[in-house]
């Protein structure tokens, strides 16, 4: 398997937490977002990804060879292909939840505050640096408010009771990025006690930025 990604790029940064979580390894291939104008634009790119985003998992079969693009698409594809160490519960209902809880993350709040968005923001509609980062601070405390309340009911050690799930793995990205652009976190204790929970997992640390080959 090959997994085209960035150091700093939170969707690359959720599967490779699945992939350490599963044991499965894959070659880490750099594309870096913001030299040469972003190498996600690169032609040679956008025949695997036509989305212009990382990441891209490349998975070679016997006979075929899958590019697959969104980061939960990948998960699931790892989750039924490789069901060993599952991210997934097993019942349909739990299994609901951890998903309810991942998309929340990563449907309602990491689109908002994509690089791309936050450029178009600067570039072509003339936000000051100020305002695009209390536009990023907003959408994170949004999400994150309705995400504690969530965590209040289901959550044990991890967002779902006591395992790494789905759920875990989207929250640790977002809250990386919060971290690094000072977005206050007094006010989300589960979401806080659950990502220092999930750093001592050796899974979640190797996948951490910081440890990536390309990280600068
Ligand atoms: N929903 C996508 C989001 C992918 C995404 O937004 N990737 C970001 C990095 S985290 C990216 O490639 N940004 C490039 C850009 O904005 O130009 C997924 O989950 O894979």
């Amino acid at each position: 398997m090959k997994l085209y990604g960035y150091w700093r790029s939170s969707a690359a940064y959720r599967v490779r937490i699945a992939l350490n979580l599963k044991q499965l390894s894959a070659e880490h291939i750099s594309v870096h977002l913001v030299n040469n104008g972003g190498e996600q634009h690169f032609a040679a790119y956008h025949q695997l990804n036509p989305q212009h985003l990382v990441p891209t998992l490349v998975d070679k079969n016997a006979d075929t060879e899958l590019n697959l693009s969104q980061s939960l698409a990948i998960i699931e594809y790892l989750e039924e292909k490789y069901p060993q160490c599952p991210v997934l519960p097993n019942d349909a209902e739990q299994r609901a939840i951890v998903r309810s809880m991942a998309q929340a993350i990563a449907c309602e709040i990491h689109p908002l505050d994509n690089l791309r968005v936050l450029q178009y923001l600067v570039n072509e509609m003339g936000v000051s640096e100020a305002d695009k980062m209390r536009w990023y601070h907003h959408w994170i405390i949004v999400g994150f408010t309705a995400l504690e309340q969530q965590l209040s009911q289901h959550s044990g050690r991890f967002c779902f009771g006591d395992s790494p799930t789905l759920a875990n793995i989207c929250l640790v990205p977002q809250v990386y990025n919060a971290k690094r652009f000072n977005v206050p976190l007094d006010d989300f204790p589960h979401i806080v006690r659950i990502y220092h929970e999930c750093n001592q997992l050796a899974a979640f640390a190797a996948a951490a930025p910081e440890q990536q080959h390309d990280a600068s």
